[in-house]
């Protein structure tokens, strides 16, 4: 009998623990694994994430492009094509003509050895990566406030006895299933509330006196925090010792919300102010509350804002640091916690270190066996990266590692074409994703299951991914091209491959920095141990930050008074920040705000859960969701094709009509391609502060889809 090894779902920051067992015919066999996170618990992508080892159009074999089309060719062909590509386009236009693009699903080693590549190989400031998309907002508005920006600064099993959660923006029973689990104790004490504009998934777990689900118009929480923390201050419920002993800020926070009576906020969000008012009290009255956000709240142009604000209530409450409550923000993708900490940020280094630092920048370049002044500046956020594709001084060579940007950016109109005007287009993938699909060299890469390395979940806790195939084909680890490739532009420092030799550089290089990892290793992290982090050397990590001292110098909380921006509460949005027309604000009876997010069976951009039959057949196409009345104004019956049209593009889908979204929002998940692509729709604006794009709120116009509107659209 062969013995299964211990690892942990590909997919989402929860990271469920599963054993892996190789089977007869090359693939492998999921059995779930009792661990914090999941107690035992898989979602149907995780029990299903085997079926993408083995899939036929698996690719295991370079690709160039040629006139023809791809052709197959050996590593040392597709290498040297790269690099030659790589080297003269340097020698041409300098090297931040070369862009890099990462993902918050690669290894803590597979980040941080492709931050260092792009600073010493390419030596290009331009990196950024998807991460942008996901964490950024939640991520600015934790290092304001408390210096630190760790997902959950407690265990997910601290949620257990909560007497109230308060879930802002996120569908965690479709997006974390296993999650729910830990909401069993508030729901018991009938105190899980749900903000969001559908009633979903997550918001039918109020039912039954179980909680309350709120249903704000889309964009407008921030009000809604602001009318919460007026009511604390009104009715006087802030925890006065807990905020005089531990924050700073609060006067201006008082100023700040004093406009936002219930009453107005009612007026701005449609939440009844009696319900703001009790809200408001029962967080106050509970001894164990959490305040919790998700990318319903941070994808927004405000989304820093508001995850502040979600931060300024929390902190009036003396929930943060306190035992069995607290603030956290659920991380999303697999190692979006780890990616976001070891350098692959355009503004970082490993450790969560500032690249402006001159003292970061001397301890990196130490590691790396570099003089600092090699180490490139602050490089540009990928919605700015993308936009500067083929353009006059912007970047003519990407490198794309772990993202399928063509489905998943914003405006993918947009970044298509951008994409097209490059010299050179090199993608990193294990599946020819729609990206991939348009490069001019595709580099064949190992999956989770056929490769060593750490991922950070969504608590801050560093786990083992472990190896149990070998990879199929020419397949390689990305560690291995990374090396080979820096060697052909003759790269400085050293290039190792062995993934738990590039986890010890990095804990070294990470050493002294915010997220600290210097006192683990693999051969630690093997015996099993919750390795919460700042874990330096010595210690034995941190499974709860805050509960004495914040991040920042003083020790003390920041709490920065907000207000919403011209345009907020109104029903629909104004165009902030770069690239295309104005949506503008106001809006007519055919305007519809679009909302966009995910399904219980698909992951991110599709281009893995697209290739498992069960998730297929459960979701084969983009179903856009949309009010009865709504539907019948617009002559729409359920099942109908819809075109929808907002000043980026258009994009198509099947009518699913459901009383669960309000009247003037219709909901389309991004996870199709081509003509099912919801960002063929989004647009380009991003939060001044953070860099994400505006996901969550665009303006359309929805009509019954006929042969006749289908022309016209470009081929996918
Ligand atoms: N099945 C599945 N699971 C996933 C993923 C996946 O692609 N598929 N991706 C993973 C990743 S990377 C991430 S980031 C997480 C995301 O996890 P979530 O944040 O849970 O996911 P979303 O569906 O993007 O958005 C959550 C909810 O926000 C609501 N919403 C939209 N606009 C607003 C608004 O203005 N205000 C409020 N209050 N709510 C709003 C939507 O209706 C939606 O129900 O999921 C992770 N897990
Ligand atoms: N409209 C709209 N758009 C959104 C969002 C939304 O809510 N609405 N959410 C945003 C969010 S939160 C996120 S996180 C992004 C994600 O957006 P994407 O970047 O598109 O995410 P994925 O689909 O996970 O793409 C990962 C790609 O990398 C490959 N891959 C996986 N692991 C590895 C690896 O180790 N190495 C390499 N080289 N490749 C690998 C996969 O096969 C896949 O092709 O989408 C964002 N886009
Ligand atoms: S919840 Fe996330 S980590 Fe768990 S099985 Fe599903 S996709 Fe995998
Ligand atoms: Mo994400």
């Amino acid at each position: 009998m062969t013995t299964g090894t211990a690892t942990h779902c590909p997919y989402c920051a929860l990271q469920c623990a599963m054993t892996l067992t190789p089977a007869a015919d090359g693939g492998a066999t999921v059995t779930p694994r009792e661990f914090p996170t999941n107690r035992g618990g898989l979602c149907k992508k995780g029990w299903t994430s085997a079926e993408l080892l083995t899939v036929p159009d698996r690719i295991t074999t370079p690709l160039v492009r040629t006139a023809h089309g791809f052709v197959e060719v050996g590593w040392d062909e597709a290498l040297d094509t790269v690099a030659t590509g790589l080297r003269r386009i340097r020698a041409e236009s300098g090297p931040d003509a070369v862009g890099v693009f990462g993902g918050g699903g690669l290894t803590n080693e597979k980040a941080y050895q492709l931050g260092k590549f792009a600073r010493l190989a390419l030596g290009t400031s331009r990196i950024d990566y998807n991460g942008r998309f996901c964490m950024s907002s939640a991520a600015a508005a934790g290092n304001r406030a408390f210096g630190v920006d760790r997902g959950l600064p407690f265990p997910v099993t601290d949620l257990d006895d909560a007497e109230v959660v308060l879930l802002l923006g996120s569908n965690v029973a479709a997006t974390m299933p296993p999650f729910v689990r830990h909401l069993e104790g508030a729901r018991a004490a009938g105190g899980l509330v749900v903000v969001d504009p559908r009633r979903s998934a997550t918001a039918r777990l109020t039912d039954d006196g179980a909680g309350v689900h709120v249903q704000p118009a889309p964009g407008t929480d921030l009000v809604l925090l602001l009318g919460l923390a007026n009511v604390v201050f009104a009715e006087g419920l802030a925890d006065e010792a807990y905020v005089a002993s531990r924050t700073s800020g609060a006067d201006a926070v008082r100023r700040s919300v004093a406009p936002w009576w219930p009453e107005r906020v009612q007026e701005h969000t449609g939440v009844p102010a009696g319900v703001v008012r009790s809200l408001a009290r029962r967080l106050a009255a509970a001894d164990r509350a959490h305040v919790l956000t998700g990318r319903g709240v941070e994808q927004h142009v405000d989304g820093t804002d508001t995850a502040t604000a979600a931060i300024n209530l929390a902190l009036l409450l003396g929930l943060v640091g306190r035992p069995g409550s607290g603030y956290g923000t659920l991380t999303g993708q697999g190692n979006g916690q780890g990616g976001r900490e070891h350098g692959q940020k355009c503004d970082q280094l490993p450790g969560y270190r500032k690249i402006t630092d001159p003292a970061a920048r001397e301890h990196v370049a130490g590691v790396w066996g570099v003089d600092p002044s090699v180490i490139p500046g602050p490089g540009v956020p990928a919605v700015e990266l993308l936009g500067m594709l083929g353009r006059p001084g912007g970047v003519r060579a990407l490198m794309v590692h772990g993202a399928n940007v063509v489905v998943s950016g914003p405006d993918v109109g947009a970044v298509r074409e951008g994409l097209g005007r490059l010299d050179l287009l090199v993608v990193s993938d294990f599946v020819l994703s729609e990206t991939a699909a348009l490069a001019d060299v595709v580099l064949p890469v190992t999956q989770w299951a056929e490769e060593e390395g750490t991922m950070t979940s969504l608590e801050g806790r560093v786990i083992r991914r472990r190896r149990t195939l070998p990879p199929p084909g020419a397949a390689r680890s990305e560690l291995d091209v990374l090396a080979d490739l820096a060697a052909r532009l003759d790269a400085p420092s050293t290039w190792p491959t062995e993934p738990a030799v590039v986890f010890d550089e990095l804990a070294r290089a990470s050493a002294g920095g915010i997220a600290d990892y210097s006192g683990l290793s693999h051969d630690l992290l093997d015996t099993g141990i919750a390795a919460h982090w700042p874990y330096p050397a010595g210690s034995t990590g941190t499974p709860r930050l805050f509960t004495d001292r914040f991040g920042h110098d003083d020790g003390r909380a920041r709490m920065v008074p907000v207000r919403p921006r011209s345009g907020a509460g109104e029903p629909l949005p104004r165009r902030t920040g770069a690239g295309g027309p104005g949506a503008g604000g106001g809006g007519t009876r055919s305007q519809l705000t679009l909302i966009t997010g995910r399904l219980l069976e698909h992951y991110q951009s599709g281009a893995q859960t697209r290739r498992v039959p069960e998730l297929v057949a459960a979701a084969p196409t983009a179903a856009v969701e949309i009010h009865p009345d709504t539907a019948a104004r617009l002559g729409i019956r359920a099942g109908d094709p819809v075109e929808l049209r907002s000043t980026s593009g258009t994009a198509q889908g099947t009518a699913t009509l459901t009383e669960d979204i309000r009247h003037d929002t219709v909901f389309m998940p991004f996870h199709f391609p081509g003509d099912g692509a919801a960002n063929r729709l989004t647009v380009a604006a991003v939060d001044p502060l953070s860099a994400m794009p505006e996901f969550k709120r665009t303006v359309v116009t929805v009509r019954l889809a006929g042969d006749a509107l289908r022309t016209g659209t470009e081929p996918s």
